[in-house]
């Protein structure tokens, strides 16, 4: 049982090391909304929401998501008694519609002052039996494939243990040969975010040449037929991302045959109750699942982490180091790869596994609202 008392919405900014491009839009500097959740007992849990700049990952934005936290969902979860987390996820989706990453925020908030409160990880609470994870890097779209090769062969040399490149209409064949080319026996794949339609099925089953492990969302979120088509003409397995917000999306592709794959985003669909779903659904039918990322900061990536020690996580999920982003992050130790290209799930450390370091994090502040029960 958890009496929410109070929440506390941050937004910081953190500048990237280097800018993100994907090719709906390019990120510099991310605004982060984190939150501060603290139950009736005192007990507190810092979680964070993956709600973009813009509204071009998913119809959400850090500005969307605040509001709807604020005057929708906090309010749903105020000053009743909850059975935990999934009963919070059932309340929020009882009479609000979408808004899933405002959702996410404060249910996967509650795993994590949950497993503050029982003094586990979230990653024992949630059931994770893997204990070290597999990496990816996702590869921002370059100027030239010279300077994508670059940024590939450092990646590979890392060791990280997949390279995902992003794509979009004009920059994909000549990228992709001339990472290939460099890097023959590298796990490759791209992403598109949504770039192309099914004209260009011609042009997308040129990438079978390249011994890809997957196609990413190449069409638009809602385009599961559209994709089932595409996948039968491509021999190269696709995966979705946008496409799947919920379990019956999960269904819907299987039903269909719009992917083989899943990347599983917890903010994108609703937080973990969702995410357990998909994965325990995909499992059951042999869709291999993997975390993706949404250039989280070191607190989101402990959601991430112990998410991903579920044992469908079988595919390297974007969970790269700190360092891979930020001259600094908000937590301590920050997060790190080992020379194999694996992220240690921590286990001995109550809760989120990492320290928050709220004095770096009130110093990065410039927006804050406290919601509290009424
Ligand atoms: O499609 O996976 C995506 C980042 C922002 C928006 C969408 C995506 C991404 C990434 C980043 O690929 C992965 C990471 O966080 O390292
Ligand atoms: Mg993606």
């Amino acid at each position: 049982m958890i009496r929410l008392e109070r929440v506390v919405l941050r937004e910081i900014r953190l500048p990237l090391k280097e800018p993100f491009k994907i090719s709906s839009g390019v990120v510099k500097d991310r605004r982060i909304m984190l939150l501060e959740l603290q139950d009736s007992g005192g007990v507190r849990a810092w979680s964070e929401c993956v709600a973009g700049e813009k509204p071009n990952y998913s119809p959400e934005t850090i500005d969307t998501a605040w509001l709807a936290i604020r005057e929708w969902l906090a309010p749903r979860l105020f000053g009743v008694a909850l059975d935990g987390p999934a009963d919070a996820h059932t309340r929020m989706e009882a009479d609000v519609r979408g808004h899933r990453m405002a959702k996410a925020a404060l249910e996967m908030g509650l795993w994590g002052l949950v497993a503050a409160k029982e003094g586990v990880s979230l990653a024992q609470l949630l059931g994770g039996t893997q204990e070290r994870i597999p990496v990816g890097v996702s590869l921002g779209i370059q100027a030239t494939p010279e300077a994508l090769v670059e940024r590939a062969t450092a990646a590979a040399k890392a060791g990280y243990r997949k390279i995902k490149l992003k794509i979009e209409p004009g920059r994909e064949i000549a990228f992709v040969a001339a990472v290939r080319e460099a890097l023959p026996d590298a796990e490759l794949m791209v992403d598109a975010n949504n770039a192309y339609t099914l004209d260009d099925a011609g042009l997308l089953a040129q990438l079978d040449d390249f011994d890809l492990m997957m196609i990413e969302q190449p069409l638009e979120s809602e385009d599961l037929v559209r994709h089932a088509e595409l996948q039968r003409r491509l021999r190269t397995p696709l995966c979705l991302d946008e496409s799947i917000t919920s379990v019956n999306r999960l269904e819907d592709m299987l039903r269909l045959g719009s992917g083989r794959i899943v990347n599983i985003k917890p903010g994108r669909v609703g937080g973990f109750t969702s995410s357990i779903a998909i994965h325990d659904m995909a499992r059951a039918n042999d869709i291999p699942v993997w975390c993706g990322g949404m250039l989280e900061s070191g607190v989101g990536r402990a959601y991430n982490v112990a998410l991903a020690s579920l044992p469908g996580f079988t595919l390297p999920g974007d969970l790269s180091p700190s360092s891979r982003y930020w001259e600094r992050d908000v937590v301590m130790p920050e997060w790190t790869m080992d020379a194999e290209g694996m992220v240690t799930v921590p286990r001995d450390v109550p809760g989120l596994g990492v320290r928050v370091d709220e004095d770096r994090i009130d110093d990065l502040t410039v927006r804050r609202e406290e919601l509290r029960a009424a």
